[in-house]
């Protein structure tokens, strides 16, 4: 008999199935034996009855053994997911030792354990979002022209300041794992005009945080003629796509997650836009020691955002706190055309963008007094002096968007394989 998935059974009631996958949940009475069985699309309970011929090998299941059961599919109001399986035959593909994960494990434990636990409910719930964000995110830009382009990994400069750049020996001569494919799209956009990367990023971040990790995967978009105004309509077009397609596909999981899907159905533009300026003297009314000109922290994102719904923009930060790139304010020069997209229910930063400076001169002077040796930006001048134009982009870190709509309490439960100061293993 062939084989069909766990979700493909459910639909044959009354019917036979064969299916195959992993042990969930195992018990075993004197009257029966209850195999809980996942494959990739769901659950189902298989219930050996002592005069079933495989009851013997039933009874010595461990977890995570991987099997192939026959039998009769029935409604069962009892059993997880409304079906049982009435199990009349059982192949062991591979009888499993004893997995060492079992309930109230220490995080530190399961993130040693890290190949084996992304096999959980809230991994794999996880995971299978994720890959509706980037399909959908795709999905959004082609539906817009956008050419989605491949920057490099390696390369030879910072984008965003040598603090947390990973040195690499590149054959004698040194260079940098990427922490941002920016300067590369802004060199694209003169052939294709609005491009797109996803790409991992990499920052050597020595905080231990519960939004910061050192490898994550960074979708980022330029658009030539965009400023700061066109570039955030990007953004709140693209992130409401992304969170509709989440919602409609996956509301299951995310009620799973401790996510209302109505949440992210009610993402949809306009945003919140917030100046700097008014941002700090929201955030001093409330008692926060903060002066205008020190950069916004955990806290105050948090306090900013800890009662909205809808994600908020804000803009206009202080020149000195942002990097060299950003286009000076016209109508006030201590600041620049930015916005950064702060997620709701006070999970912080999700995107930072900007407009891109295009007077040579102001560029290279922010360089030098930020002491960034000019010769290795010589090609990104360049970008500035053969048919510059006004230019936007942004960068949205996809484990930040999804540790918000899967209420992630750390990051790191937003990658397979996190990588963060003190692990690299497994
Ligand atoms: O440093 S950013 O704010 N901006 C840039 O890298 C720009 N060069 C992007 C661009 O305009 N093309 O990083 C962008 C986003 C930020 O808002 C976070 O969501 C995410 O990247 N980010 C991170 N996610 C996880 N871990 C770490 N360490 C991290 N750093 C930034």
């Amino acid at each position: 008999m062939e084989i069909c998935s766990i979700r493909e059974s459910m639909a044959r009631e009354g019917q036979k199935a064969r299916v195959r996958g992993w042990v969930y949940r195992h018990r075993a009475s004197k009257t029966a034996v209850f195999v809980i069985v996942r494959d990739a699309t769901g659950i189902i309970q298989c219930t050996f009855k002592p005069d079933s011929k495989n009851f013997a090998d039933a009874e010595k299941l461990l977890m995570e053994s991987a099997i192939e059961i026959e039998g009769t599919v029935k409604k069962d109001e009892r059993a997880p997911g409304g079906f049982e399986i009435g199990a009349e035959c059982l192949k062991t593909i591979h009888l499993a030792e004893r997995f060492p994960i079992t309930k109230d494990q220490s995080p530190e434990f399961l993130l040693d354990n890290r190949h084996l636990w992304v096999r959980s409910r809230q991994m794999t719930e996880m995971m299978k979002i994720k890959d509706t964000l980037l399909v959908s995110a795709r999905e959004w830009f082609h539906s817009q022209s956008w050419t989605e382009v491949t920057p490099p990994i390696l390369t030879s400069n910072a984008c965003e300041g040598g603090s947390t750049l990973f040195e690499i020996d590149y054959f004698g001569q040194k260079g940098y794992l990427s922490q941002s494919a920016q300067l590369y799209l802004e060199a694209l956009i003169f052939s294709l005009g609005k491009v797109y990367s996803i790409t991992p990023s990499f920052r050597a971040e020595k905080s231990r945080t519960r939004r910061h990790l050192a490898e994550y995967w960074h979708l980022e978009g330029e658009s030539a003629f965009a400023g700061n105004d066109d570039n955030m309509k990007t953004q709140e077009q693209l992130i409401s796509h992304i969170c509709q397609r989440i919602a409609e596909k996956h509301s299951a999981e995310l009620k799973e997650l401790g996510r209302d899907p109505e949440d992210l159905l009610r993402i949809k533009p306009p945003f919140k836009r917030l100046e700097y300026d008014s941002a700090i003297k929201i955030l001093q009314k409330k008692g926060i020691q903060i002066e205008w000109g020190a950069d916004l922290g955990t806290e105050e994102e948090r306090e900013l955002t800890a009662n909205e719904k809808i994600p908020v923009f804000v803009t206009n930060y202080p020149k000195h706190i942002k990097a060299f790139y950003m286009r000076e304010n016209p109508k006030d020069p201590r600041t620049v055309l930015n916005a950064d997209l702060l997620a709701p229910e006070g999970y912080g930063e999700m995107v930072g963008g900007s407009e891109r400076e295009t007077d040579i001169k102001k560029l290279i002077e922010r360089l030098e007094k930020e002491s960034i040796p000019i010769k290795n930006y010589e090609w990104y001048l360049d970008l500035r002096k053969f048919g510059s134009v006004q230019h936007s982009g942004f960068g949205l870190g996809v484990e930040r968007l999804i540790r918000w709509v899967c209420k992630l309490e750390h990051i790191n439960e937003a990658v397979p394989f996190p990588r963060t100061m003190n692990r690299i293993y497994p």
